[in-house]
């Protein structure tokens, strides 16, 4: 079902302190950057390689909030991995697939993700503690 690890959600303060940190450290370069309003996230891609369907990247995330699924986790938990996201062909089917198995999906429908794509969340109590997200990358 998973055709790769799209990226790791790294959950932060100052996104632009840790963009400089993943790049003096890992010699990464930021590809995409984006405000998403309706994910409560500012945000940056940092790529890995480029593999099947899409690229793997590290994406770091800062809240726009408080009271944003970031900044609950924040508070919470402090800075750290948010979630893991697995490239899929099709993620429409992907979300029905894995719900027919019992596990809840926090997205009724795919919404926008990074670099054009189409995601959507599956509950974390669901498997096995982990925030997991269901990536389809944008076709040009
Ligand atoms: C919460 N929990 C987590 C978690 N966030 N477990 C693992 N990883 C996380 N990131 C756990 C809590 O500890 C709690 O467990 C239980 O899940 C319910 O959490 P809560 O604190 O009561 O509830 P909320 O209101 O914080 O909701 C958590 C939930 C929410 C995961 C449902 O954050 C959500 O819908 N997330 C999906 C959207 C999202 O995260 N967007 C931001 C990234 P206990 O044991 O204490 O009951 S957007 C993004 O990344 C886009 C831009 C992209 O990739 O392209």
């Amino acid at each position: 079902m998973f055709t790769r690890i799209d990226h790791v959600g790294i959950a932060c303060h100052n996104l632009e302190e840790k963009i400089a940190l993943f790049e003096q450290t890992f010699e990464l370069t930021v590809v995409a950057r984006e405000i998403n309003e309706a994910q409560g996230v500012k945000e940056a891609m940092l790529h890995i390689a480029d593999g099947d369907g899409g690229g793997s990247y590290i994406q770091l995330l800062e809240p726009l909030g408080p009271d944003t699924p970031v900044g609950k986790f924040l508070a919470k938990r402090g800075e750290g991995v948010h979630h893991v996201a697995f490239g899929v062909t099709d993620v429409t089917e992907a979300m029905r697939e894995i719900e027919g198995k019992g596990v809840r999906l926090l997205d009724e429908k795919p919404r926008h993700g990074s670099m054009g794509s189409s995601i959507a969340f599956l509950h974390p109590k669901d498997v096995g503690g982990m925030l997991t997200e269901l990536v389809q990358a944008q076709t040009h």
